[in-house]
């Protein structure tokens, strides 16, 4: 069976819950305390597509990171960009465009190829504590071509839903290329 390697890159403004989403989704747990990501933490993931296996690297880059060092090493390769914000934090969905496009700037001139990419609402439990509406979430996704999902990783809902749209859009991507 072949196997095809992929890389996607978790990014957004600190706090909005990056590696919160990566625990759930590789080990179905949720802690209520924040622990700061310090540069950027990897992990992989497995995925059987009835085509073959695809193994997705998922770098998930610490908030602070994202918006000052910018560095190279953590964008490199990325296939699928995976941009969180928070819906309990207006301020949180205001940098997302300016962080999108410093970053598809970065990676698109490295790698002359299209990336795909997600637009993810998290904290979408704490409904009656929402700064940023579902409307306003999905008109953005659109407005950047990315795909909108609204998530918790408190609840865990849509949380396996947007790992595996990032790997079967990576690799339908690579494919078309
Ligand atoms: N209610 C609720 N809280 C969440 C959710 N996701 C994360 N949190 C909380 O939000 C805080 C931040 O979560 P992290 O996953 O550490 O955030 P991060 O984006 O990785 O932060 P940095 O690494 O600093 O960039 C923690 O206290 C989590 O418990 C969620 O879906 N719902
Ligand atoms: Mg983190």
């Amino acid at each position: 069976m072949s196997v095809e390697l992929y890389k996607a890159i978790i990014v957004g403004p600190p706090n909005v819950g990056k590696s919160s989403l990566v625990r759930r989704y590789q080990s179905d747990e949720f802690r209520e305390t924040h622990t700061a990501t310090i540069g950027a933490a990897l992990s992989a993931a497995t995925f059987d597509f009835p085509e073959g296996r695809v193994v997705l690297t998922i770098a998930d880059i610490g908030g602070q990171e994202s918006f000052s060092g910018l560095r190279n090493q953590f964008y490199q390769g990325a296939h699928h960009l995976i941009m969180v914000y928070d819906v309990t934090s207006r301020s949180t969905f205001e940098r997302i465009t300016d962080l999108y496009e410093a970053l598809t700037e970065k990676i698109c001139i490295q790698r002359e190829q299209f990336l795909g990419g997600s637009l993810v609402a998290n904290k979408s439990d704490m409904k009656e504590e929402a700064q940023v509406t579902t409307q306003d979430g999905q008109l953005l996704a659109d407005l950047l071509t990315l795909k909108f999902f609204e998530t918790s990783a408190k609840t865990g809902m849509n949380v396996s839903e947007l790992f595996h749209y990032a790997a079967s859009e990576s690799r339908r991507l690579w494919l078309s290329r």
